[in-house]
């Protein structure tokens, strides 16, 4: 559960309306995948991610990312009910995929990063600090089910 003001609630919906989720998202993914590379580990089959610019051009890291921000993006439209947004994907991400919840608030993180170079000026302090809520919110929906 997060707690955002009616003011944060407009600007995360009014922003995120301005945000190329299908592009934010690989380049979100590719981010993480360089920035803390032993995230690299679940993703064996995506082909070559030896160097920062093969993981920006690979193909499987933007499909990917696609997915996993078109999924973010329904929280967006679930702030009220995150964990039963996210329940049967907590449970892929522990059961099946055995992702490390850590994994969920890195990636987070480099989406604000993400949001902050694309937007500039206009992600303002107020903007950021209501992304965080929402990335910290998204992380902790999708730990719900860790056991
Ligand atoms: Mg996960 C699959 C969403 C973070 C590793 N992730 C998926 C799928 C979705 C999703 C929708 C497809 C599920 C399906 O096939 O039914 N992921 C998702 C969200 C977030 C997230 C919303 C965080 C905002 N995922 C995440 C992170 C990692 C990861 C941080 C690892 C560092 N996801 C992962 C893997 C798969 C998925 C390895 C399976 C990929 C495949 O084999 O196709």
């Amino acid at each position: 559960m997060v707690h955002l003001t009616a003011e944060e609630k407009s600007l995360i919906s009014s922003m995120w309306g301005k945000v190329n989720v299908d592009e934010v998202g690989g380049e979100a993914l590719g981010r993480l995948l360089i920035v803390y590379p032993w995230t690299q580990r679940f993703f064996d089959s995506f082909g070559d991610l030896s160097t920062p610019d093969a993981v920006m051009s690979n193909a499987k890291v933007k499909a990917h990312g696609k997915k996993v921000l078109n999924s973010f993006s329904d929280g967006l439209k679930n702030l009220d009910n995150l964990k039963g947004t996210f329940a049967k994907l907590s449970e892929l991400h522990c059961d099946k995929l055995h992702v490390d919840p850590e994994n969920f608030k890195l990636l987070g993180n480099v989406l604000v990063c993400v949001l902050a170079r694309h937007f500039g000026r206009e992600f303002t302090p107020l903007a950021q600090a209501a992304y965080q809520k929402v990335v910290a919110g998204v992380a902790n929906a999708l730990a719900h089910k860790y056991h």
